[in-house]
């Protein structure tokens, strides 16, 4: 009886180590599978798609935040960087073309074109704000210009606002974003042409750059040439090229 007894622990042990191996080998199919699975995912603009379903639980959270009428944090003069880093040349390349207009395409066939001049003609706001590139620096930074919501009402863009987004690009086109119309219309972002109080220099976005402190540096398009509206997601450079569409902070 003894001996018997001996069998069958035996043998229960030998079907406890199959089991646990047979798991073991499962569990590592399972995991290679699903590797293979996000791996071989089809992509949907730049990511695998259940990376971009995550991107856009992100999206839907951030853009929650920012219903609260939420403001980046400002700063004193005094806190305001003397030296303010460039950083992205794409699409500045060439000499601003003295000829410069800020075009709105207000919808197809019909571009408003307005001067410096026009411009400097709206209410002029300061922003100091801790200025983030995803790249991993930030910098206190120091901007003045007009409320893009002040040049939306100056020039009733109201129906072009009721778009979801706003494209923006450089002259020649070679950078490019797009921004929800939310952000566009909060009250801290603005059309910048100075910096520290003095003329916007050309490397940092002359004549008229995007400062929109509720996003990240990358949609803080320099030498914006031309601006459209639309319902889809305007094309995005650093987008295309995997980063998150929304960027915001
Ligand atoms: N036209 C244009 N605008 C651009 C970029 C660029 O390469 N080209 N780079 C962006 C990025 S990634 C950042 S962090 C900020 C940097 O602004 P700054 O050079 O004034 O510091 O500009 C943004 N706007
Ligand atoms: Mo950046």
């Amino acid at each position: 009886m003894k001996q018997r007894e001996d069998i069958i622990s035996a043998k229960q042990v030998r079907i406890k180590t199959l089991k646990g191996l047979l798991f073991a080998g499962l569990f590592i199919a399972a995991c290679y599978g699903g590797w293979q699975w996000l791996k071989e995912a089809p992509k949907e603009q730049g990511a695998q798609k259940p990376y971009r379903a995550a991107l856009k639980i992100n999206e839907a959270i951030f853009s929650k935040t920012l219903d609260d009428g939420q403001l980046a944090k400002t700063y004193p003069v005094s806190k305001a960087a003397k030296k303010v880093r460039v950083n992205g040349l794409i699409g500045l390349r060439q000499d601003i073309d003295s000829n410069w207009r800020l075009e709105i395409i207000r919808q197809e066939g019909d571009t408003l074109r307005l001067s410096m001049d026009d411009i400097r003609l709206l209410p002029k706001t300061e922003i100091i704000f801790d200025f983030k590139c995803i790249e991993g620096w930030s910098q206190v930074s120091y901007w003045g210009g007009v409320k893009f919501s002040d040049l939306v009402k100056r020039y009733g863009l109201d129906a072009q606002m009721r778009l979801s987004y706003t494209g923006l690009e450089t002259p020649n086109k070679q950078y490019y974003v797009g921004i929800d119309n939310k952000s566009m219309m909060h009250p801290q972002t603005i059309l910048a042409y100075e910096m520290n109080g003095s003329a916007l220099p050309p490397r940092n976005g002359a004549p008229l750059r995007l400062i929109i402190p509720v996003k990240y540096g990358v949609k803080h398009l320099k030498r914006i040439g031309r601006m459209y509206f639309s319902n889809t997601p305007p094309p995005d450079y650093w987008h295309e090229r995997g980063y998150d569409y929304f960027c915001g902070l």
